[in-house]
């Protein structure tokens, strides 16, 4: 578990954007071999990761009775998640009955976005906390009709290591990775990728202006999750969103 932030991800580096979120700046001493810590922290992991999990698997019995597909995009801020929702949803919406939960730290901007495309849409936000959790999701589906839903897309807070630990009861995550962010970052974030089902590689629009090299970049994402689906998109031009709306469809017919 991150001592700074609480999240319960054991493996993680506490990379920069542990330490700027959490000292403005200035280096912050992890003292993780400290043993008393250590010990304390692991019972509270187990509290925190066993409490969240029994709440997540009522919210997946909850969908799966109400026959509603339900997807968790999961990625560092700024890679199109929000971007891929509002596409998906003009596109999608008169054939799919839609609803979305938006996960920040602060504003509603995204849920504003969300609600011009004219789909049911809640802001959650998690304040200092760094990902959304099985309660939250509770609490947010509340309002939705839910007898009447087929597919809900959940936005996840934006960063590639602590929501990949938390199970908000969905039937799948979906890493969303935009081509200006390298290609290595399934080899630097493997967890997101492993526990994800499918990889939206995005902004593929800017690939003739990038050195970023597709082919590794999936190899790559194949290595630490070699069941990995992968699509090409661009949310900004719409090139190869029909292989995502097809899934989505499969997916939504299944329940
Ligand atoms: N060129 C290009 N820009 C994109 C694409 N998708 C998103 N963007 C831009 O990337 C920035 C962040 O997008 P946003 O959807 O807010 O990302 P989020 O933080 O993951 O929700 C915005 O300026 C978008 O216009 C894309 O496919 N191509
Ligand atoms: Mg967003």
């Amino acid at each position: 578990m991150c001592t700074t932030c609480g999240c319960p991800t054991t493996d993680h580096d506490h990379d920069n954007s542990h330490e700027q979120k959490h000292t403005n700046g200035v280096k912050h001493a992890h003292h993780h071999d400290a043993k008393p810590v250590k010990r304390s922290i692991i019972t509270i992991e187990e509290d925190i990761l066993s409490k969240n999990n029994r709440l997540a698997s009522f919210n997946r019995a909850l969908f799966k009775d109400k026959g509603i597909f339900v997807l968790n995009l999961v990625s560092s801020p700024g890679s199109g998640k929000t971007s891929l929702l509002e596409r998906t949803l003009r596109d999608l919406s008169e054939k799919l009955r839609c609803a979305v939960i938006e996960g920040d730290q602060q504003t509603d901007n995204d849920a504003r976005r969300i609600a011009a495309t004219g789909v049911p849409v809640r802001q959650i936000n998690t304040g200092s906390g760094c990902h959304l959790d099985a309660h939250m999701i509770m609490n947010g589906t509340d309002g939705f009709d839910l007898d009447n839903l087929d597919l809900l897309l959940i936005e996840n807070v934006g960063n590639l290591v602590c929501p990949a630990a938390f199970d908000l009861g969905e039937q799948h995550k979906v890493a969303v990775l935009s081509v200006t962010e390298g290609e290595d970052k399934p080899l630097k974030y493997p967890q997101m990728f492993r526990n994800s089902t499918v990889m939206l590689l995005n902004k593929t629009d800017l690939l003739p202006h990038l050195d970023f090299d597709v082919e590794k970049c999936k190899q790559y994402a194949r290595n630490v999750s070699p069941g990995i689906l992968i699509f090409e998109v661009s949310a900004k031009s719409g090139e190869g969103m029909e292989a995502w709306y097809q899934w989505l469809k499969d997916g939504a017919e299944k329940g």
